[in-house]
Order: C-alpha cells, then sequence, then structure tokens
C-alpha cells in the first residue's frame, strides 16, 4: 500500500495530476480519496467503507480485487511481460480471439484489440470506412450518430458523440461528414417506463429522412449506443434497434453497436445486441472485459466486414491500423481470468435473474423531492431530477456528493443519477443503495 495516500495528503500534493472529467478545483478543496477495494466495496484512506453503485465507472463486473484476476496477471507478467502483435503473435491473444467470438452475437467472431473504449469506437469508425473502400464503395464516408451519444475522445468518437460539453471547445476539429439521429429521451411521453420505453420507435424513421438528404451512397456506417450511458441512462424505445437495423440493411449501411457499457453482462446478456436480438456489424467494448483490472478494448467484427480486407498479395498488410499494447499479454490475461469468473458465477446472465428486484427498488425512489423520471434495465438505474432553476446539474452533483459522505458511490451527469453497480450485488446490498440515494435527495434542497 502506497504510504503517502494517507488523510494527510495536503493541497500541494494533489496540484499535479491534471484529473480527467473533473471539477479540478472544487476537487483538490474537497478530496474525495479511494484507497482500497474488496468485492462490492472502496475504503478511503481514513477506513471509511464505501459502496461501489457504479462498478468502478461501470467496468468492475464482477466485483473488486478478484485474486484469479491478479494472479494471471502476476503470471504472465513474469512468464513474458510484453510481445509485440505486428507481424508476431502471442498464444493467449488468439485463445481470448476465440474465447470472446464463442459469447458473441451471432457471425461477429473477428476481434481487433484496443487499448480502451475510445480506441475501440475509433477503431470500428476506421474498420467501416476502409470495408466500404475495400468493396468498391469509397464514397460511402459518412457516419451518422446519435445526439447524447457517448462514445469516448478521441476525434472519430468526439464527432459522432453528441453531448455537447464534450464537443463544443473542439468544434472546429470535428471529423466532416457526421450527422445526428435525434435521442430517444422522451419524459413526456415515457416517464417511469420499467425497462424499455413503449413509445417512440418511430424515432428510428429519422434514419430514412438522413439517408435520403444525404444519399445513401455516401454513408458508411451508423453507430449509437444500445442504452446511453453517460448521458444518463437512455434507453431504446420498443422495436427502435430493430428498426435502425432494417434501415441500415436497405440502404447498405453498416451498424454499429458501441457496447462499452452494455457489454459484459450488464444487461442480463453477455451483449445488449442479444438482450434486443439486433446484431450489429461492428460491436465496441472495453471495460467490462478485463473487469476494469487492465486497460483493455475489443473490436467485434462481422466475419463478413473482415473477410471484406483478405484480397490482395498476401504478404501486405490488410489494415493499417493497431496499437503497440494491441492484445498486450497482461491484458489478455486480465480478460481471460474475467472471463473464467464470469462463467463460472453466471455473471454474464445474473441481471437479468435479479433483474425485477432492482427495477422494484430503484422505482421505489418514484415520489421523492424533485424526481422527475426514473430509468431501468438490467443493472442499470437512473433517478432524473428537476433541474434547479438556472443552475443545471447541481442538484444533482449535490446529492452524488451527499451520497459519498453516506457511503455510498454512484455517478451524477447532469441532472441525472446513475448506478450501475458491480453484477455481484446482494439484494441487501441494492436496498442500502437505493435507500442511501432516497435519502440524500430528500436531503438536498
Ligand atoms: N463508448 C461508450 C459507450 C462509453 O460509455 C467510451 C466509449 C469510452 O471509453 P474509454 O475507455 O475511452 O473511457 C465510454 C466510456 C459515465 C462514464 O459516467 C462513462 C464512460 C466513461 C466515463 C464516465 O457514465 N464511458
Amino acid at each position: 500500500m502506497n504510504a503517502k495516500l494517507s488523510p494527510s495528503l495536503s493541497h500541494d500534493e494533489l496540484d499535479a495530476f491534471w484529473m480527467p472529467f473533473t471539477a479540478n478545483r472544487h476537487f483538490k478543496a474537497n478530496p474525495r480519496l479511494l484507497e482500497r477495494a474488496e468485492g462490492m466495496y472502496y475504503w478511503t484512506p481514513e477506513g471509511r467503507q464505501i459502496l461501489d453503485g457504479v462498478a468502478g465507472l461501470w467496468c468492475v463486473n464482477a466485483g473488486h480485487g478478484r485474486p484469479e484476476i491478479a494472479a494471471a496477471v502476476a503470471r504472465q507478467l513474469t512468464t513474458m511481460d510484453y510481445a509485440p502483435t505486428f507481424q508476431m503473435g502471442h498464444p493467449i491473444a488468439f485463445e481470448l480471439a476465440n474465447r470472446l467470438a464463442e459469447i458473441a452475437p451471432p457471425g461477429l467472431d473477428r476481434v481487433f484489440f484496443t487499448n480502451s473504449g475510445s480506441e475501440s469506437v475509433d477503431t470500428a469508425l476506421k474498420i467501416a470506412i476502409a470495408y466500404q473502400r475495400a468493396r468498391g464503395m469509397a464514397t460511402k464516408t459518412r457516419f451518422i450518430g446519435r445526439e447524447k451519444g457517448y462514445h469516448g475522445v478521441g476525434f472519430g468518437g468526439m464527432s459522432v458523440g453528441g453531448m455537447v460539453n464534450n464537443r463544443k471547445a473542439f468544434a472546429t476539429c470535428m471529423v466532416p461528414g457526421v450527422d445526428h439521429l435525434s435521442h430517444t429521451l422522451d419524459i413526456e411521453h415515457n416517464a417511469y417506463s420499467r425497462g424499455l420505453p413503449q413509445w417512440g420507435k418511430h424515432m428510428a424513421d429519422q434514419l430514412e429522412s438522413l439517408v435520403a438528404l444525404h444519399d445513401a451512397s455516401t454513408i458508411a456506417a451508423v453507430i449509437v449506443e444500445p442504452i446511453s450511458g453517460s448521458a444518463g441512462v437512455i434507453l431504446p424505445p420498443v422495436g427502435y434497434l430493430k428498426r435502425l437495423r432494417e434501415i441500415c440493411d436497405k440502404n447498405d449501411i453498416l451498424l454499429i453497436f458501441d457496447e462499452v457499457i452494455t457489454g459484459f453482462g450488464r444487461v442480463g446478456r453477455p451483449f445488449a445486441a442479444q438482450a434486443f436480438d439486433v446484431t450489429p456489424d461492428l460491436m465496441t467494448t472495453a471495460k467490462g472485459l478485463t473487469n476494469g483490472a487492465i486497460p483493455m478494448g475489443a473490436v467485434f467484427a462481422h466475419r463478413r466486414v473482415h473477410d471484406a480486407f483478405m484480397q490482395g498479395p498476401e504478404h501486405l498488410v490488410e489494415l493499417f491500423h493497431g496499437y503497440t499494447y494491441s492484445a498486450h499479454p497482461a491484458a489478455c490475461a486480465a480478460a481471460l481470468a474475467t472471463l473464467d469468473i464470469y462463467a463460472k458465477e453466471s455473471l454474464l446472465t445474473r441481471a437479468a435473474e435479479l433483474a425485477p428486484r432492482w427495477e422494484n427498488a430503484v422505482h421505489s425512489l418514484k415520489g421523492l423531492p424533485h424526481v422527475v423520471d426514473i430509468r431501468n434495465y438490467g443493472f442499470i438505474g437512473a433517478v432524473e431530477l428537476e433541474p434547479r432553476p438556472g443552475k443545471p446539474a447541481t442538484r444533482a452533483f449535490d446529492v452524488f456528493l451527499k451520497c459519498f459522505e453516506r457511503g455510498v458511490m454512484v455517478r451524477q451527469t447532469g441532472d441525472t443519477i446513475a448506478m450501475s453497480p458491480p453484477l455481484i450485488i446482494e439484494p441487501a446490498q441494492m436496498a442500502r443503495l437505493v435507500e442511501v440515494v432516497g435519502q440524500a435527495i430528500r436531503d438536498t434542497p
């Protein structure tokens, strides 16, 4: 344990780390430090126990501190710390790709490794463009994203994403040729839906309008999160994703599902594609792939997409793309150990079994002051609060802070409180999580 990470960490010691997606000045005036983690809990340097209501950041699906993962990584690092995957290979990279293909949606059995969700998204976008060119459709270069979408922070992901604060400072640097569908959040029609909202399938028809506007011959791919996470948990209306699939098929456009948060059991199946019975052509993942223990991402490509590249002279590189750490041995070891845990403990389907209980727990917050909507699916829950007039996001931020003071970690985004616990959560912990969130909402004016 790091002796310096103590309650007495001074303000000066906090300055050097420019923290990501953080109100740095506020944080450094009121630091919230985590020092140790096991199972469903974190502990602060002062020894306070914090119930993890968000699986770290939607990634620690099997719970914290799994010794099997630590042992596999340690073993791998002492056996072979690093090996390149450019024109070379190591056995566990192939083993992992095969294991992932086994749980993938039908046909998505070709796997490209990255180090994060953002890299997975940019990789998928590049594969989409290069695929269209490889099959002689080089004019198909546009992307269609969606408002409120989050696809990481690379230039590609930012451009297809639709979260204004993530875009506005970089507005002049957007990838050209991107248009956006409307988001599907409609509280007026769908407030307090349990699971997927019934209303709103027709919103997918907007894709027809965008195709008519730009022409199918210019569009490479549509990218959406099956369930938007970062924007505050936005669910697809029943039939919406199927309709997107139909329109993509009709117009020869690739469909990319960004499953960075929905992947690896979050929605009660290995992937949302299976939960919603809609198979994309490309699927981006990260986070739960290694239980958050080692950074890693993976893009699943349909075999048809992959095979379009496998032409021309065999000694030539087919896709000029990849990372020094693609399929890093330590990450492969972490992912294999994680998949073993998921299989042994049936974690990839546990959220489906416990979804009714989770749904009831989350919806018990209905009727509390300022609550205007509650949304849930699998082990995902969100409470939407009415914004304070002229001060958006401050109410939910105060609720987040109160929860942390009282021993529960949730995520705040805008005026939404999001919950996405490790998939090992027990009913008593669900009750505790929701009770603390409820009390914090009651006590926040
Ligand atoms: N796609 C999706 C759908 C994501 O949710 C990324 C891509 C990017 O992944 P990396 O590994 O590059 O961060 C994400 C990341 C939140 C939250 O509070 C969600 C993410 C990251 C940080 C916070 O909901 N998701």
